[in-house]
């Protein structure tokens, strides 16, 4: 049987296959009520979800995780090894001023190690330290992280083709609309990570539908 999982995981419990549509889950940035908004988020096709709340809110990653759990959508949670560590869940993400990828990979041993990249280097390099899975980006402004300028088609590409060298799935990120993910697309593209295209939009449901018939 094949199984999607990293290669460390274990076969009693395979790790589902990373998703396409990977929301940042920050309860904060929600338009509306953040637990409605997850919902939706998920009823319209989100099939990765990141826990990333600036503040302790151990209250809110529970039901974060209940409401993935109950759909079978794998949970990361972002900078916070140990969190991810104690609660179960699919996987950590890290940045690059975060806990270096080779020492969360010490820790965390069953599960998906996702890392921030802005560079093709940094790709190689997260590679060698054993991540599962790139951000890459920004590839567009976005006031969500206060970036101005996004990535150039020949930096996209650049990148799409290094992750792909070193056998890493690559998430699109930073000021991703419908709007702007064709040319992506075009790219290469083909898993995006995306947090005010859907916890801002009018009809969280809705925007996760339009951009996961885009991926
Ligand atoms: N890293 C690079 S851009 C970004 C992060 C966490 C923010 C993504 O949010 P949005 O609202 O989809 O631009
Ligand atoms: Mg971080």
């Amino acid at each position: 049987m094949a199984l999607s999982a990293p290669s460390s995981g274990s076969v009693f419990a395979p790790m589902p296959s990373l998703g396409r549509l990977y929301l940042l889950f920050t309860p904060t940035a929600c338009r509306q009520d953040p637990f409605t908004t997850l919902t939706a988020a998920l009823d319209g096709g989100v099939d990765l979800v990141q826990w990333r709340s600036k503040v302790e809110d151990l209250d809110g990653f529970r039901r974060c995780r209940e409401l993935c759990r109950s759909r079978n959508v794998p949970l990361v949670v972002n900078d916070d090894v140990m969190l991810a560590k104690r609660s179960h869940v699919a996987g950590v993400h890290v940045g690059q001023t975060d806990m270096p990828a080779e020492v969360a990979r010490k820790l965390v041993v069953n599960e998906w190690i996702g890392v921030s990249t802005h560079t093709p280097e940094q790709i190689t390099a997260a590679a060698a330290a054993g991540a599962d899975y790139v951000g890459f980006g920004p590839c567009f402004p976005t006031a969500t992280k206060g970036y101005t300028t996004g990535k150039t088609a020949a930096e996209v590409e650049a990148a799409v083709e290094r992750a792909a060298k070193v056998r890493l799935p690559l998430f699109a990120i930073g000021g991703i609309t419908t709007a702007n993910l064709v040319p992506l697309r075009v790219l290469g593209v083909d898993r995006i990570a995306v947090s005010s295209a859907i916890l801002q939009a009018d009809d969280p449901r809705a925007a996760a539908v339009a951009l996961r018939r885009m991926l």
